[in-house]
């Protein structure tokens, strides 16, 4: 089995400080946060950006400095920004991040309920776009899918060239609207894309670890953070995100599963290609 690549994903777009205090805000606290999960094991840096007041933003100039911020403490981690944002934001304004020299980025790949009254809007012609963007800006997609209707999305576009290889999923389950995080959620997800492909697991709350487990004992990534889940365990909230990286660990440690570096993780996704402008 490969090495296991961590992804952290720090502070999302709705989770906030009144849900858990450790959620971070500012670029400085982002670079923090970012360092500790680094520190602790992640390879990955997954970034949304917030204003002061921790509402959700995807301006430009907040991606560089919370971006130049995370770089001066994680010189070689692999920094991703979102495109999804949050509910609600345009496509161009969501894509403002990849404006930026940035080797990865998410390519949410489907639209979905988002709880209440909130949809996800993730059109075909949505992907495209993103897609072709991504492209030419030597940007490293993860496709990002919520359910196993994206997957089929994603192989449809490929065939028809909009998405291209090496493609590397993650399967977000456990969103109100979307799939659950059930084992067989998972076997039947892995065993939908071609078996070349790469995948991580990102579980919503309760999924987080039982699906990272999974993940680990298949051959597949993971992804944790405080965007995801705010919970150490049922009823423990964790005290930062290295808590829940560090969790992880100790999992894949009970597999066998040596953990990625920085350098490791561009090796198995095949970035080699995507890394070639000089990183912000
Ligand atoms: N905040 C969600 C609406 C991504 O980062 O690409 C979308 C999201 C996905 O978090
Ligand atoms: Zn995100």
């Amino acid at each position: 089995m490969e090495k296991l690549i961590i992804t952290c994903a720090i502070s999302g777009a709705e989770v906030t400080k009144e849900h858990n205090p450790y959620v971070p805000y500012t670029p400085e606290e982002m670079a923090l946060e970012a360092y500790k999960a680094y520190k602790a094991g992640a390879s990955i840096i997954h970034v949304h950006v917030r204003n002061d007041d921790g509402t959700p933003t995807q301006d430009e100039k907040r991606f560089e400095k919370t971006i130049k911020a995370i770089r001066e403490k994680c010189p070689d981690v692999i920094i991703q920004p979102s495109t999804g944002g949050a509910v609600g934001m345009s496509r161009d304004e969501r894509l403002q991040p990849t404006n930026l020299k940035t080797e990865m980025a998410t390519l949410d790949c489907g639209t979905l309920n988002f709880g209440g009254d909130d949809i996800f809007v993730n059109t075909e012609n949505d992907i495209k776009y993103f897609a072709k963007v991504m492209k030419e800006r030597h940007i490293y997609p993860e496709l990002e899918c919520f359910e196993k209707g994206h997957i089929d999305q994603v192989l449809r576009l490929h065939k028809k060239g909009f998405i291209h290889e090496p493609m590397h999923f993650s399967f977000v389950l456990g969103v109100n609207g979307g799939m659950t995080g059930e084992e067989r959620d998972f076997h039947f997800l892995r065993e939908s894309i071609p078996s070349h492909a790469t995948y991580s697991v990102v579980g919503i709350g309760k999924y987080e670890f039982p699906l990272a487990e999974l993940s680990i004992k298949h051959g597949g990534h993971v992804r944790v953070g405080l965007e995801d889940n705010i919970y150490l365990e049922k009823g423990v909230l964790a005290k930062g995100n290295e808590d829940l990286v560090k969790k992880v660990v100790e999992i894949a440690k009970k597999y066998n599963r040596p953990i990625a570096s920085p350098a490791e993780a561009r090796k198995i996704l095949q970035m080699k290609e995507f890394n070639k402008h000089e990183l912000l």
